[in-house]
């Protein structure tokens, strides 16, 4: 059994979904960081960085074993399952150069803008235009691959889509209507976008935590 503590963002999504994909069995503990629940010790004893998403995985060879990190949560996972990460070194590659480029790059990039374009109080142009150019320029990178490519780690669906897809979902219609004709078409990402958002294990995943 793996206890997944989580909210309601795009970096939980990613853990959520995995888990949904691998048929591996889990259980939820939200983690409502609006009320600083991130924060209390019990949380930080997983997570020592105060943010979501961690796991413990209760049946580790040697004991019980948490993890943080969203990055390093679908790495341990996919190798764990032995699903959603190619085994030959160059296929493996793939998918981890786009698995680290999602959490080095449209996470932090896509929510630095929503930070100073929805919520801040103060809007800032030109912390808005440089997290807003950013944004553009790395869906571009997207688009170019998911044109020539199926899948962001080439032929097959793997933890590199699943890490990406919570955050292009829940970011591209913002930086479509902060950018407007700086975005190009990107009809590489919306078949994806459709692709993913059509598999039950996505849904289910999205889903995660239940709040209501
Ligand atoms: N690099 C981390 C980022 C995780 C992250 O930013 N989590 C946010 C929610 S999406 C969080 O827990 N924020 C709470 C806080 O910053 O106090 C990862 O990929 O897991």
């Amino acid at each position: 059994m793996i206890t997944l503590y989580t909210w309601t963002t795009p970096n939980g999504r990613k853990a959520s979904i995995a888990l949904e994909e691998m048929g591996l069995p889990y259980e939820v503990k939200a983690v409502n960081i609006g009320q600083g629940e991130q924060f209390k010790a019990e949380f930080l004893a997983v997570s020592p960085n105060n943010k979501i998403p961690a796991i413990v995985d209760h049946g580790a060879a040697g004991g019980p074993l948490s993890i943080f990190e969203s990055g390093a949560i679908l790495l341990y996972l996919a190798e764990r399952s032995g699903t959603l990460l190619p085994t030959d070194a160059a296929g493996r590659a793939r998918v981890l150069e786009w698995l680290f480029w999602q959490v080095g790059g449209p996470g932090p990039m896509f929510g630095q803008l929503f930070y100073f374009a929805v919520r801040a109080p103060e809007k800032l142009p030109a912390a808005i235009g440089r997290f807003q150019d950013e944004s553009v320029r790395l869906l571009g990178v997207m688009e170019k691959r998911l044109e020539t490519a199926p899948y962001l780690g080439g032929e097959s669906y793997s933890i590199a889509d699943i890490a990406t897809y919570p955050w292009v979902s829940a970011a591209i219609g913002l930086i479509r209507r902060t950018a407007g004709d700086a975005l190009k078409p990107t009809p590489g990402i919306d078949r994806w976008l459709a692709e993913l958002a059509a598999r039950p294990a996505v849904q289910r995943g999205m889903a995660v935590p239940a709040t209501g």
